[in-house]
């Protein structure tokens, strides 16, 4: 909930004596980067220890078989445990499952050739979260935080032949609850924040609660003589397409240095930049290179995101000791944030260059990351891509995510805004980190990520300042002042301190860090000023859409609106039959209203719609149409940041995707399947974008340029009446300056329409050179439910060779959203208006159905209205 009060205690930090139970005789914690992937060298060993695990519920006799990497609720849906959570009511019946404790166990054979190696350790890349852990029935200790690598020496306890590895969890929530009741001082009514486990599992507003437990990444054997190499960053120093400066810092241990040598590759090129006799057992060093004409990295929309692979090895004569790659983009960032004394300027410089910031939030892929597979990760990106992003905010209440996401937008050219995983609540952080879990998480997370060109701000949390300025958690926890002070200060310790100084010593990077997202609430004047925003006043505070015009802040990473999912994805969690019928009937169904996170969701989305829209009677249409709802207020949205450049440099919509099938803000359903604000932010996001603002009785011709050169283009008008060709329609020749916003033409709506009425008109617009569109846009002069629509007589043409659809109507058509009758489509456009008499051809991504001619069906507000 969302709601001000301004009380913000000063900020001291005081020590804490606070100690938790259990967590005893713990582990060296190896920082081990997963992101350089080793390559073995010639006698290291590494064994995984993914199979053979079997599992069961603490108390019980029998085991089931179980999937390692996975978690307890995929496992007991694999074994007809447990219904699947996502379908129907599900949720509720699988609740049971948190309470419980979880055994999981496995053997494994063990070598003598691995035995004899001189250094042994098993890794567990990922426990979620309380894991206690025998090796052969000897306890090694128990895990307290699923973000956490943590790795032993094994050498000792390993027998040749089988061994046996038994892991088990305790309740996380159980856990929780204690940890909460034995708190002197509360922090949060939420449990959640004693436990160090993505957050979003405990249930958010479009996630269900279903907080599991598990072996949620792989589980390794490494065995290796010598020495290693303990870790490698990549940072540059300067680069301009004239020449760049780099460094790359690495760490080894070795146990002699007698005829070892290091050298350092570069593999893209095949240049050896440097060879050497090393002189130190234990060493960390940079080797600095200058390379002229460097192939930089570039988001997308300024050039291309290349990448350089290098190689270190240490060897022996011919003999490899260890070997290590690391992929890296030569590019420099800043992150620019001034108070309002100093202009309050809020935004990103890549290669010196400022960069408005187009993207997303994205939200975990699915309730059990583990379930997660690399094509999730490369679909949901890809059409991030598709949809001109440059930027994506991983937030704060999710997972850390896995090293294939970080990789494919480095080479998508996303850039990443990483949040610490901490959102909406205050947290027990001294305590959290008694056993120094919390100095481990951050210290690892840097340094797996550090040298990944994508991520240009390490954010401390979502959401925690804005909630302690506004949400009222002093006067709901009855604090005294001394308790305030106590919460406050192990808040600030930690998010304006700790994160920094970790971030300062393993990045080098002064200005990378960011505490609070959004450093002030929507309802404070500063967060137009200054920082950035998240602009709930849409949707939470039911301002109408065109508040967005108004409320133009810096940089807005969050805002959004609700649109359901489609129809066909309904069918896919609840039968045909529950969904057929009356809106009104169908939101009163369990499995509808459980399929919705937030409190009064159903509720604001018809509030909306009935300003703006007729509400269709039926359910389907009703979808149908809060999808073009969510677009038409991110169409307001983004027009409005972007027309703002460069007083406004940002705008990350809330939310990209969803964990489970769900009504929420995302444009991308769970199952994959498109929103008509996918096609709305594809368009709105392009390098030019179209926008019409409506002031005064009159119309602006917005366009908006980001890219970095100048266009020599069109623009073109064409204004019709709804039931007939152009009316008035002619083009001018414009050069476009680079990265600007202006406004091309007004009209004075009375003079431009004469004699056509505003209900009976639109106007269509283009931007365009010789061979190109670049933008497009349609302006309606009325609300959409009162714009003068024609029953249509709409004609398809299928061309499969080329996998195109054409379309033609003979009267304007509003929002014209094809989908076959038991899919969706993936379309070049989707959810569009249609000129009358005028051609439209569309291209079918992915395969063409062969019957494209019987299942195609469509939908458009015309026949909504008048059927
Ligand atoms: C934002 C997020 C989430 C939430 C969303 C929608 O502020 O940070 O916590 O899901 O709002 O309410």
């Amino acid at each position: 909930m969302k709601f001000f009060m301004n009380y913000k205690p000063p900020c001291h930090s005081i020590p804490t004596f606070f100690t938790l139970p259990n967590f005893h005789n713990f582990i060296t914690l190896l920082t081990f980067i997963t992101f350089i992937s080793p390559i073995s060298a010639q006698k290291s060993m590494e064994i995984n220890l993914n199979s053979n695990w079997e599992f069961r519920k603490v108390g019980d006799s029998g085991w089931m078989p179980a999937t390692v990497p996975g978690c307890v609720h995929t496992d007991l849906m694999a074994n007809n445990s447990i219904p699947d959570p996502f379908m129907a009511d599900n949720e509720l019946q699988v609740q049971w499952v948190e309470r419980e404790d979880w055994e999981y166990q496995t053997t494994f054979r063990v070598s003598r050739r691995l035995l004899n190696h001189q250094f042994i350790e098993l890794n567990f890349a990922g426990l979620d979260t309380y894991a206690e852990i025998y090796l052969n029935d000897k306890y090694f200790g128990t895990t307290e935080n699923m973000f956490v690598q943590y790795s032993f020496n094994v050498k000792e306890y390993l027998i040749p032949g089988n061994n046996k590895l038994v892991l088990k969890f305790l309740s996380s929530t159980e856990h929780a609850e204690k940890l909460m009741s034995n708190s002197p001082v509360k922090y949060s009514d939420d449990i959640r924040v004693w436990a160090r486990k993505a957050q979003y599992q405990f249930g958010w507003d479009w996630g269900p609660k279903l907080s599991t437990s598990g072996i949620w990444k792989p589980v390794t054997i490494k065995a290796w003589n010598k020495g290693r190499i303990n870790s490698l960053f990549f940072h540059t120093v300067y680069a301009t397409p004239d020449s760049a400066k780099f460094f790359i810092e690495y760490e080894y241990e070795l146990d002699t240095t007698k005829n070892i040598k290091l050298q350092l590759t570069n593999i893209t090129t095949g240049e050896i930049i440097k060879t050497n006799y090393i002189s130190d057992k234990k060493y960390k060093g940079r080797i600095y290179q200058t390379i002229e004409h460097p192939k930089l990295w570039w988001c997308a929309g300024l050039g291309e995101p290349d990448l350089y692979t290098f190689e270190l090895k240490i060897s022996n004569g011919l003999k490899v000791i260890d070997r290590q790659t690391i992929t890296a983009g030569i590019r420099t960032t800043e992150f620019i944030n001034n108070d309002q004394a100093n202009g309050g300027d809020f935004y990103f410089k890549l290669n010196n260059v400022p960069v408005f910031a187009k993207g997303t939030n994205i939200i975990p892929l699915h309730s059990f990351p583990s379930a997660v597979k690399k094509t999730d990760y490369r679909n949901l990106l890809t059409e991030a891509r598709a949809m001109n992003m440059n930027m994506i905010r991983i937030w704060g209440g999710g997972i850390y995510e896995d090293d294939y996401f970080y990789q494919l937008c480095d080479s998508l050219g996303l850039m990443v805004w990483q949040d610490f995983m901490y959102a909406c609540a205050m947290y027990p952080m001294h305590e959290l980190n008694h056993q120094g879990s919390i100095t481990d998480e951050v210290v690892q997370q840097i340094k797996r990520l550090r040298s990944h060109p994508s991520i240009v701000l390490w954010c401390g949390n979502n959401e925690i300042m804005e909630g302690w300025q506004n949400w009222g958690w002093q006067e709901t926890f009855k604090y005294t002042e001394q308790q305030a002070y106590k919460v406050y200060s192990n808040y600030s310790d930690w998010f304006d301190i700790n994160f920094h100084s970790e971030l300062k010593l393993h990045t080098g990077i002064q200005n990378n860090y960011y505490p609070s997202s959004p450093s002030f609430g929507w309802g404070h004047i500063e967060s137009l000023l200054e920082g950035d925003c998240h602009y709930w006043g849409v949707w939470w505070g039911h301002e109408p859409f065109e508040a967005y015009n108004q409320k133009i802040p810096r940089f807005m990473s969050e805002y959004g609106f609700q649109g359901m999912p489609s129809f066909n994805s309904f069918k896919k969690f609840i039968s045909i039959n529950e969904i057929t019928g009356k809106t009104a009937d169908v939101l009163l169904n369990p499995t509808i209203k459980i399929h919705q996170k937030h409190p009064i969701g159903y509720e604001t989305i018809q509030e909306y719609m009935m300003r703006d829209y007729i509400v269709p009677e039926n359910f389907d249409d009703f979808i149908y149409v809060s999808q073009l709802l969510q677009a038409r207020g991110m169409q307001i949205a983004i027009e409005a940041h972007r027309r703002n450049m460069p007083y406004c440099m940002g705008t990350l919509f809330w939310q990209l995707n969803d964990c489970w099938p769900v009504t929420s803000w995302s444009v991308i359903d769970y199952y994959g399947n498109r929103k008509a604000s996918y096609y709305t932010v594809k368009e709105k996001y392009k390098a030019v974008m179209l926008s019409v603002e409506s002031k005064n009785d009159s119309i602006f011709i917005w366009v908006v340029n980001d890219s970095i050169q100048d266009l020599d283009c069109f623009i073109n008008y064409n204004l019709h009446r709804t039931t007939s060709d152009a009316v008035d329609a002619f083009s001018e020749r414009m050069v476009l300056p680079a990265q600007s916003a202006i406004i091309v033409k007004s009209f004075s709506v009375f003079d431009y329409l004469r004699a056509i009425l505003p209900d009976n008109a639109v106007l269509f617009l283009s931007v365009t050179d010789a061979q190109n569109e670049f933008a497009s846009t349609v302006f309606n002069f009325t609300a959409p439910k009162d714009i003068l629509l024609r029953k249509p007589s709409i004609s398809f043409e299928f061309d499969e060779i080329n996998s195109t659809i054409s379309v033609q109507s003979d009267v304007y058509v509003k929002g014209l959203y094809l989908y076959l009758e038991n899919a969706e489509l993936k379309l070049s456009e989707n959810f569009f208006d249609l000129a009358p008499l005028s051609r439209k051809t569309i291209k079918v991504e992915g395969g063409f159905p062969l019957n494209m001619g019987e299942l195609l069906r469509h939908k458009c507000l015309n026949t909504i209205y008048r059927n």
